[in-house]
C-alpha cells in the first residue's frame, strides 16, 4: 500500500500500460495483462495507459503509432476497461512522463540497464538500436511512479522491468526523502506467459512474424480454429502439464485453463489425445473473444477519441501533483 504521507486513500492504485504496436493485441496481451486490468477495476483505482512513447524506441513510419494508438484504445474499451471507473489515456499526451523519466535516469546505473534481457533480445533483432531502447525501463519506471502506483498488473516478461523500477524508486527516495511510492508487480498465476503456438519456446509477441503462432483478438473463428489445429505439440502423445518438457501441450492447457478460469494441470486430466485438446482450446478462445469483437465493431473513432481526452485530463491532474513533489524534493531553482 502507498507510503505517500500526502495521500489519504483506502483503495490501492493500479497502473499498467500497453504499446500500440502490431495491429491489435494478441491472446498473450489479453490473458497476461488486459483481462487482469478489467478484473482489478472492482478492487483498485486503475490507471491504464497506451504507451506510445515506448513504441518509438524502434523505428516507425510517420503516423503509424497514432493510428495504432486509436485502434488499441478501441480494443481496451472493448475488453472492458470502463472509463467511468478507470483512467484510460495516451502516454505522450501527459508530458510529465518524459519529464519524470529524466529524473529517474539520473538515479539509474548504466550497469543496471545493461543487464535487461529485453534490451539484449530486442537489440539483436533490430538493425538500428536506439538509445531509447536501452533507457526504456527508466521511462517505464516513471510511467508507474508518476501515479503513486501500488500494484502493476503485468505479464511475466515484465518481471525484470518491475524489479528495476522498484530499485530505482527506492534509490530516489533514499536520496531525496520519502517522495515516491514503491510499486509491486501483480503477475497472474495462470497465463502470465502465453507462448507462440508454432514456437512454444518463445512468448507470443505482437512484433513477431509468426503469423500462425500468434492469435490476434481480431482473428476470425476460422483463423483461430486453424491456428490451434496446427499448433506445435510433440511426438509422445501424452497430455500432461509440464512446461519444461512439453512446452507446446502445456501452452495449450494454459490457454484453455485461462479461458475457462480453471487450472492447467486439472484440465490435463480431461484429455488423452492432442486433437480434442486443440479443438476445445480453440472453442474456448472463440467464446472468450466473441463479445470483445462485437463491442469493437460498435465503437466509433469519435467516441474513442473523446474518452481518451477525458482520461488524459484526469491523468494530467494526478501526474502534475507527483511531478511537483519530485521537483520540490530535488530542490531545483
Ligand atoms: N505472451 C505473453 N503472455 C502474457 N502476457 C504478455 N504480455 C505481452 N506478451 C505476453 C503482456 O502484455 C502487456 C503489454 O505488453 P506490451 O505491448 O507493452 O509489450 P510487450 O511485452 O513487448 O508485448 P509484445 O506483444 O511482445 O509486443 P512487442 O512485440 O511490440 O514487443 C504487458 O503487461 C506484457 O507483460
Amino acid at each position: 500500500m502507498s507510503n505517500d504521507p500526502n495521500r489519504a486513500k483506502s483503495t490501492p492504485r493500479a497502473f499498467s500500460g500497453i504499446q500500440p504496436t502490431g495491429d491489435v493485441p494478441h491472446l498473450g496481451n489479453y490473458i497476461g495483462a488486459l483481462r487482469n486490468w478489467v478484473d482489478l477495476q472492482d478492487s483498485t483505482d486503475g490507471i491504464y495507459c497506451i504507451v506510445d512513447l515506448h513504441a518509438l524506441s524502434v523505428p516507425r513510419e510517420p503516423g503509424e503509432v497514432g493510428r495504432a494508438t486509436l485502434q488499441m484504445a478501441r480494443v481496451m474499451l472493448a475488453v472492458g476497461i470502463d472509463p467511468e471507473r478507470s483512467t484510460l489515456f495516451v502516454q505522450s499526451r501527459v508530458r510529465e512522463h518524459s519529464e519524470l523519466a529524466w529524473f529517474i535516469q539520473c538515479v539509474t546505473a548504466f550497469g543496471e540497464l545493461r543487464r535487461m534481457t529485453q534490451f539484449k533480445d530486442k537489440s539483436e533483432s533490430n538493425d538500428f538500436v536506439s538509445s531509447a531502447l536501452f533507457t526504456y525501463p527508466t521511462l517505464m519506471a516513471a510511467d508507474i511512479v508518476l501515479y503513486d502506483t501500488d500494484v502493476v498488473p503485468v505479464g511475466d516478461d515484465q518481471r525484470q522491468h518491475l524489479e528495476i523500477a522498484r530499485d530505482v524508486t527506492q534509490r530516489f527516495n533514499s536520496r531525496f526523502g520519502d517522495v515516491l511510492v514503491v510499486p509491486e508487480a501483480r503477475i497472474a498465476e495462470v497465463g502470465a506467459r502465453i507462448m507462440d503456438l508454432q514456437n512454444p519456446q518463445n512468448k507470443m509477441s505482437k512484433s513477431s512474424d509468426s503469423v500462425l503462432g500468434t492469435v490476434s483478438l481480431t482473428d476470425t473463428e476460422d483463423e483461430i480454429a486453424r491456428k490451434f489445429k496446427r499448433a506445435v505439440t510433440d511426438n509422445d502423445a501424452e497430455v500432461r502439464f509440464d512446461p519444461e518438457n512439453k512446452p507446446g501441450v502445456s501452452n495449450l492447457l494454459t490457454i484453455l485453463a485461462a479461458a475457462k478460469r480453471t487450472d492447467p494441470a486439472t484440465e490435463a486430466e480431461n484429455y488423452t489425445q492432442y486433437g480434442p485438446l486443440k479443438t476445445d482450446t480453440a472453442d474456448a478462445v472463440i467464446e472468450m473473444i466473441r463479445p470483445i469483437q462485437k463491442r469493437m465493431a460498435e465503437l466509433d473513432d469519435g467516441t474513442v477519441s473523446e474518452l481518451l481526452t477525458a482520461g488524459e485530463d484526469r491523468a494530467r491532474e494526478k501526474a502534475s501533483e507527483v511531478m511537483e513533489r519530485v521537483r520540490r524534493a530535488v530542490g531545483l531553482f
